[in-house]
C-alpha cells in the first residue's frame, strides 16, 4: 500500500521525467508560472529569444511589484514592456500597486494540488495553500512558460510535527525564526518541509504562509501544508471557495526524516544584523534602540499581519525617532484595512501606510540613515540589502515592530500586557481591477533600457585563468548582484548591471575582472543563497567567470550558473580552499574533457604549485547545457 507524503503525490501526479528517487533528477509538468518586474523581465525576454509563440501552462502572471518606486522612466519602460509581452503572449499582468506577488497570488489564483513555478525565491509561499510551488532562475522559468517540464533533484522530504499552540503575543514569524536558529540558512538545502500534526489546525491560512514562504531562507526546495478547512475559509473569505479541494499525504505517509516543534514552546524572536539565522529571544535584544521599523514584505503583509499591528499601536502614537512603515501584501488587503476602519487607525498613530509593494525589503525607498538600525518584519537582512554599506537590519514578528515603533527600541511585546483579539473580516475586497487579462494582441513595446540577452561561450578545453575574487562562507546573491533602486533598474540591461557585480563585496572586483578577461570566482559553503536572482549568474558571466569554485552551492543558483555557462565546482576536500586565495592562477587541464566524463578536474596553483582536485556532478541534462554554454545556447543547437 502507498503511504506517500503530499510532497511526493504531487510530484509524482505531475512527472514527466526521471524517478522520484531522492537525489536523482525529476521533471515536473507546470500548471501555473508567476513572473516579477525584476527576474520575470529577463525571463520574458528569453522566453522570447527562444522563438516560443504563446505561454503554454494555464495561468502565467506577471506582477509589477519590485520596482515601482522609480528616479526615471527606465522601471515604466520594462513595465510597459511586460505588460505588452504579456498581453501578447498569454499571461495576466498585475499592475503596479496591485500587490506582491506572493500574496497576491496565493489570493487570487492559488488552486491546492497544482504546480507552480515562479522567478522569484520565494514562490513556496503558495505551499501554504496545498501548491507545489518552486521558485526558479528566468531561463528555468521561460522553458516551462514555453510548456517544458521544470527540473529540479528530488528532495528529501522531512515531515515537520507541529504539536500545542502559539502562545500570546507569539507568531508564525517566531515559528520560522525558530527552525532558522535551530538549523541554520543551509539547514533545508535539498528538502521539502512538510508541515503536519495537532499543532497545525490552529495555524491560520495566513499563519501558513509566513511559514512557507520564509522556508526559503533555510534554502528549503519548498514548504507544504494541506489543503484543509482552513484554506477552504480563507479562499471561501476571499470569493474562491470553488478553487478549493482537499489535498494532503496518504494515511501513515512515510517520510525520509522527521522534525517536531512544540508551538507552545516558541517565543517572541529576533534575528541580528547579516543573516536570517541569527536569532536569539526578544529579550537579549530588548532596549537596543531603533531608528526605523517596518512592516510587510511576502512574509508579514498579510492582513492578519496588518490587523495585529493595528491593534498594537491604535490610539497611541509612534515614537517620535522612528519611522513606522507598513506595506500591505496587495491592494486587496489595502482596500480591506480601508473598508473595515483599520487604515484610519493606523494613519491616527503617525505611521506611514506604503503602496503594496516590495519596497524597502529590495532595498528599494526608505533606505536606512549609515549608521542607524532597523526593525524589521521582513524575511531577509543580508549585508548591504537595505540600500546602504555596514547596515544594522533586525529581522522580527510584525507584534514585536508594532510595540518596537511605539518605544523607539526593541521592545518585547509580552511587556504591554494581555495581546489584542485580532479579527478576520468576514469577506475581504473582491475588486480585481488590478489585472489585466491578455487578448493576443498588440505589439511588445521594448523600451530604451531593454538590451538583447547575452550569450556565453561553450566550456573551454582548458581553463586557465586568475582568482578574481577568493571569498568566505554564506555568500548571498545580494553580494554578488545588490538590491536597491540604483541596481534593480538595469535587470534589464546586462551591461549596466554587471557594473554593480560584488559592489559592497568589493568595489575593484569588476575592474579586475574586465582587465582580466577571464577569471574564476573562489568560495566557501552555501555559496548563492538567497534570492533566485539569475543576474548573479549572468552578471559574473558578462564580466568573464567562467567557473565558480566553493565548497557547496545553493540550488537556485547552481542552477542559474549552469544554465549560464558559467561551471559551479566543489572542491573535493574543503580544505583545498585553503590552497586559493586572491589573484592566484589557476590551470584546469582537460577541463571540458573531464566534464563531459563526469571525472573530477585537477587544479594547479601555477604560481605555488600547489594541486587539488575538484568536481562538478551534473545529470546528463546538465552536462548538455553547461558544455554548449548556458540553456540558451543549447536550445538553439537543438533546433
Ligand atoms: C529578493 O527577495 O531578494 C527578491 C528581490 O525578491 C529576489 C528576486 C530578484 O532578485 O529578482 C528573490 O527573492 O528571488
Ligand atoms: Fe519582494 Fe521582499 Fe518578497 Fe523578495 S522577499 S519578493 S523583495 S517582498
Amino acid at each position: 500500500m502507498s503511504r506517500r507524503s503530499l510532497a511526493r503525490r504531487l510530484i509524482e501526479a505531475h512527472l514527466v521525467a526521471g524517478k522520484p528517487v531522492v537525489g536523482d533528477e525529476v521533471g515536473i509538468a507546470v500548471d501555473q508560472v508567476l513572473l516579477t518586474d525584476t527576474n520575470g523581465t529577463q525571463a520574458w525576454l528569453q522566453f522570447e529569444a527562444m522563438g516560443f509563440p504563446r505561454v503554454v501552462p494555464d495561468r502565467v502572471v506577471t506582477y509589477i511589484d519590485h520596482n515601482v518606486y522609480q528616479v526615471d522612466s527606465r522601471n515604466s519602460d520594462d513595465h510597459r514592456y511586460l505588460q505588452t509581452a504579456s498581453r501578447r503572449y498569454g499571461a495576466v499582468f498585475s499592475k503596479a500597486g496591485n500587490g506582491i506577488c506572493h500574496q497576491v497570488h496565493v489570493e487570487t489564483f492559488a488552486i491546492p494540488g497544482q504546480t507552480l513555478l515562479g522567478t522569484d525565491s520565494h514562490t513556496p509561499l503558495c505551499g501554504a495553500a496545498g501548491m507545489f510551488a518552486i521558485g526558479a532562475g528566468g531561463l528555468d522559468v521561460a522553458v516551462a512558460m514555453g510548456g517544458g517540464p521544470y527540473f529540479f533533484t528530488m528532495p528529501a522530504v522531512t515531515r515537520v510535527w507541529l504539536t500545542g499552540a502559539l502562545r500570546p503575543w507569539v507568531t508564525a514569524k517566531d515559528v520560522i525564526l525558530e527552525l532558522l536558529r535551530r538549523l541554520g540558512v543551509r539547514g533545508g538545502a535539498g528538502r521539502i518541509f512538510e508541515y503536519a500534526g495537532p499543532g497545525v489546525a490552529s495555524l491560520l491560512l495566513a499563519q501558513r504562509m509566513t511559514i512557507a514562504n520564509m522556508g526559503a531562507e533555510l534554502t528549503l526546495t519548498t514548504s507544504l501544508f494541506a489543503s484543509d478547512e482552513v484554506t477552504r475559509s480563507y479562499l471561501t473569505r476571499l470569493g474562491r471557495g470553488d478553487a478549493w479541494r482537499p489535498v494532503g499525504p496518504d494515511a501513515d505517509a512515510d517520510y525520509d526524516d522527521h522534525l517536531e516543534l512544540d508551538l507552545s514552546a516558541v517565543g517572541p524572536l529576533v534575528a541580528l544584523p547579516g543573516s536570517p539565522d541569527r536569532v536569539v529571544p526578544v529579550e537579549e535584544v530588548a532596549g537596543t534602540p531603533v531608528e526605523q521599523v517596518m512592516v510587510g514584505s511576502c512574509t508579514n503583509g498579510s492582513w492578519h499581519d496588518m490587523a495585529a499591528v493595528s491593534a498594537v499601536v491604535r490610539g497611541r502614537t509612534v515614537h517620535p525617532s522612528v519611522s513606522f512603515v507598513l506595506f500591505p501584501g496587495s491592494h486587496r488587503i489595502l482596500e480591506t484595512m480601508a473598508r473595515e476602519g483599520l487604515l484610519a487607525e493606523i494613519l491616527a498613530t503617525g505611521a506611514t501606510v506604503s503602496e503594496p509593494t516590495c519596497g524597502s525589503c529590495a532595498g528599494i525607498g526608505h533606505v536606512p540613515a549609515a549608521g542607524t538600525r532597523s526593525l524589521r518584519a521582513f524575511n531577509r537582512n543580508f549585508p548591504g540589502r537595505s540600500g546602504v554599506k555596514d547596515d544594522e537590519v533586525y529581522l522580527c514578528s510584525s507584534v514585536v515592530a508594532a510595540a518596537s515603533a511605539l518605544t523607539g527600541a526593541i521592545t518585547d511585546p509580552r511587556t504591554l500586557g494581555p495581546e489584542p483579539p485580532v479579527a478576520l473580516p468576514a469577506r475581504f475586497a473582491a475588486s480585481t481591477s488590478g489585472f489585466v487579462a491578455p487578448d493576443g494582441a498588440g505589439e511588445v513595446v521594448r523600451g530604451p533600457n531593454i538590451k538583447p540577452v547575452p550569450l556565453a561561450e561553450p566550456v573551454a578545453e582548458t581553463l586557465e585563468a586568475d582568482v578574481l575574487l577568493a571569498l568566505g562562507d554564506k555568500v548571498s546573491t545580494d553580494d554578488i548582484s545588490p538590491s536597491g533602486a540604483a541596481v534593480l533598474v538595469f535587470r534589464s540591461n546586462v551591461p549596466a548591471i554587471a557594473e554593480h557585480t560584488f559592489k559592497y563585496v568589493d568595489p575593484e572586483f569588476v575592474a579586475r575582472a574586465k582587465a582580466a578577461g577571464r577569471g574564476i570566482v573562489v568560495a566557501g559553503e552555501h555559496y548563492g543563497q538567497g534570492s533566485s536572482r539569475e543576474v548573479a549568474a549572468i552578471a559574473p558571466m558578462f564580466l568573464g567567470v567562467r567557473a565558480v569554485l566553493a565548497k557547496s552551492f545553493a540550488r537556485i543558483h547552481r542552477a542559474n550558473l549552469i544554465n549560464w555557462g558559467v561551471v559551479p565546482l566543489t572542491f573535493d576536500d574543503p580544505a583545498a580552499r585553503e590552497l586559493v586565495g586572491r589573484d592566484d592562477r589557476l590551470r584546469f587541464e582537460g577541463f571540458r574533457a573531464a566534464l563531459a566524463a563526469g571525472a573530477p578536474v585537477t587544479a594547479v596553483n601555477v604560481g605555488t604549485g600547489a594541486r587539488f582536485t575538484a568536481s562538478c556532478p551534473l545529470t546528463p541534462r546538465e552536462r548538455d547545457i553547461l558544455l554548449a554554454g548556458g540553456l540558451l545556447a543549447h536550445t538553439r543547437e537543438a533546433a
